[in-house]
């Protein structure tokens, strides 16, 4: 093995807390920091490598965190940093790193930086994007309701959870720019004293002691050129595909790499939003790139859904296969990997690409196989690694996620839909509330997650009572373990974390087999140098051909989700049940 390829974010796993849904320590039904600490034994169980811990930076919650009003402070809703310690303490004792989740790209309206800069105030009145609204009858977009009379925003971007990107300032007397929610205004990244100062609030955490970052939506500090007057004639939803990865973002990125990051030893994510090519990623992550361990990509978990958030399209396996494909093949030497499904913004993934009727188990297990012997750093989200599924929500009055809720009442506002009703299965499909519900620790009142008599901040799903760790823990068959066997065989084994993949059924809509294979260097001193993965997709029995290259090698069948399976001693061809996971290590 080249050690100077080796690194420890490579080989390890990691597993999100969304902190305000895991665990609730002071019984007020909101999760927090002591909830977590005491649940430090729970990942140390699960053989994860890495806590990522969604925001709990001091803010006004309008999106559960993402709106940081100050970033050197704890919120209380999440304890303080003398909790927050604790945590860190907690996991480094049992060797888990911590990695915290940073958003560099905006901040909370009542964040003192923005209350400075609406007032031009401590040389921050370029701070965030500000602009001049222009006259409403010479553009061909419309002037919101608030807002000078006959002005409209300086142009038609919309923002992510509806609504237009920009909101005016009575008090400035200027319009800013938010692509978020209108509590989350942007920064202007082009201004050299916003880029120092992100760095120090960076610094103030790798101080304490972390191990990395989760870069909120990197890849949209730069703004287009020749914006704010964006093309008008764009659609309104122009905001996605034209804002990500502008001009300057690699300078920005790797300049934030050199002044912050560089000298540690860090794992350091860039969430990448929109329509992220293998190229652009790559200029991210390859050696001589802008310094990130790697990107979080939306190739895969775009498939399926339209344009709106509840719309479902239609989806094969082999749609899912070209994107694996196109990022593994494309990367392949190049930079590192990111495997994820799930995470606080996507639905649960048994619902999403396998099965939460008759095969939960089964689908799960399957999935979590491809996640786990795939080439790079495999991400699990709370709840995973019980196979979850998405709830079923029954009103928008149960949703909290404002992106929901605002495109929702948008869209009821506009006469898009007419009713909730028109939207329920979609939501329910997509919404970002799926993933958000309470950890299912126990059968018991409230699942376990807060005190009997307290009411959660969201409702918890309706399976809590088959569906919990500790029903999981007692069971040497359920996803929980299959997870934990995984992680286990993942770490032990150098192929399945640096091996080459390749795909051997590119074109087969339910049998997904493919081999990762090291490397004669890095073959030396493994167990194994190849390995042979068949997956099943679906609830019908397959064939599994292996490859010509590949039939008849001795081989350990070294994990399988499914009882009983033979033990061959050798890859050969066989009938797969339905979901039916093989995991084989050439001698
Ligand atoms: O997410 C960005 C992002 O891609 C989502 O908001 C996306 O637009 C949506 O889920 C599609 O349905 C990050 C955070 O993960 C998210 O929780 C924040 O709300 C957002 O940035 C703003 O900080």
């Amino acid at each position: 093995m080249d050690e100077a390829a080796r690194a420890w974010w490579k080989e390890a796993t990691v597993y999100q807390v969304y902190p305000r849904s895991f665990a609730d320590g002071d019984g007020d039904g909101v999760g927090d920091l002591s909830g977590l600490a005491s649940r430090a034994d729970y990942l140390a169980d699960l053989g994860v490598d890495v806590g990522w811990l969604t925001p709990v930076y001091e803010s006004p919650m309008a999106d559960n965190g993402y709106d940081v009003a100050d970033y050197r402070a704890v919120d209380d809703t999440f304890g303080s940093m003398a909790d927050w310690r604790a945590v860190r303490d907690a996991l480094h004792e049992r060797d888990i790193r911590l990695v915290m989740d940073f958003v560099p790209n905006h901040t909370s309206d009542e964040h003192a930086w923005f209350r400075a800069s609406r007032a031009r105030e401590d040389g921050k009145a370029d701070w965030y994007h500000w602009a001049d609204g222009v006259d409403a009858d010479t553009v061909a977009y419309d002037a919101p309701d608030e807002g000078p009379s006959g002005e409209a925003p300086p142009n038609n971007w919309r923002s992510f959870f509806g609504g237009p990107a920009w909101t005016y300032d009575d008090e400035r007397g200027q319009w800013y720019l938010h692509l978020f929610d209108p509590k989350q205004p942007d920064l202007d990244w082009s201004v050299p004293a916003v880029r120092a100062a992100i760095h120090d609030e960076l610094r103030y955490w790798l101080d304490e002691g972390i191990d990395g970052f989760r870069l909120d939506v990197v890849n949209l500090l730069s703004k287009p050129d020749g914006y704010p007057s964006g093309d008008e004639s764009e659609p309104f939803n122009g905001s996605l595909r034209l804002v990500p990865d502008g001009s300057r973002i690699h300078e920005y990125v790797s300049g934030m790499s050199e002044a912050v990051f560089a000298g540690h030893d860090l794992l350091t994510v860039g969430e990448c939003i929109g329509d992220l090519s293998v190229e652009e990623a790559a200029r991210y992550v390859e050696p001589d790139g802008d310094g990130l361990s790697m990107v979080f990509h939306f190739g895969h978990v775009g498939i399926g859904r339209g344009d709106a958030l509840w719309e479902r399209e239609p989806w094969s396996l082999t749609d899912l296969k070209a994107v694996f494909d196109r990022w593994q093949n494309g990367l392949a030497g190049r930079g590192w990997n990111s495997l994820y499904f799930e995470n606080h913004d996507q639905p649960r993934v048994v619902s999403r690409f396998g099965d939460d009727g008759d095969y939960r188990l089964e689908s799960a297990t399957c999935i979590a196989t491809l996640l786990h012997t795939l080439c790079g750093t495999p991400y699990v989200y709370q709840g995973q690694e019980l196979g979850q599924t998405n709830p079923t929500f029954e009103s928008l009055a149960e949703f909290r996620d404002v992106e929901t809720v605002r495109t929702v009442e948008e869209a009821l506002a506009a006469g898009e839909i007419e009713s909730f009703d028109d939207v329920r299965d979609g939501l329910n499909a997509h919404s970002r509330d799926t993933s958000r519900t309470p950890m299912q620790w126990t059968d018991g009142p409230n699942a376990g997650f807060t005190d009997p008599d307290a009411e959660p901040w969201i409702r918890l799903h309706e399976d809590y009572r088959e569906v919990n760790v500790e029903a999981q823990r007692s069971d040497p068959d359920s996803v929980w373990h299959y997870y934990r066997r995984l992680i286990d065989l993942r770490a032990a084994n150098d192929v399945l974390v640096y091996g080459a993949y390749e795909n051997h059924t590119p074109e087969d809509e339910q049998v997904w087999a493919y081999s990762r294979t090291l490397g004669d260097e890095a073959a030396a001193g493994a167990e194994s140098d190849r390995a042979f993965v068949a997956l099943n997709w679906g609830g019908e029995p397959a064939r599994v051909e292996p490859p010509a290259s590949l039939a008849g090698a001795a081989a350990t069948l070294a994990l399988s989700n499914r009882d009983g399976a033979p033990a061959p001693e050798r890859v050969e061809p066989y009938t797969a049940r339905p979901w039916e996971a093989r995991v084989y290590l050439l001698d």
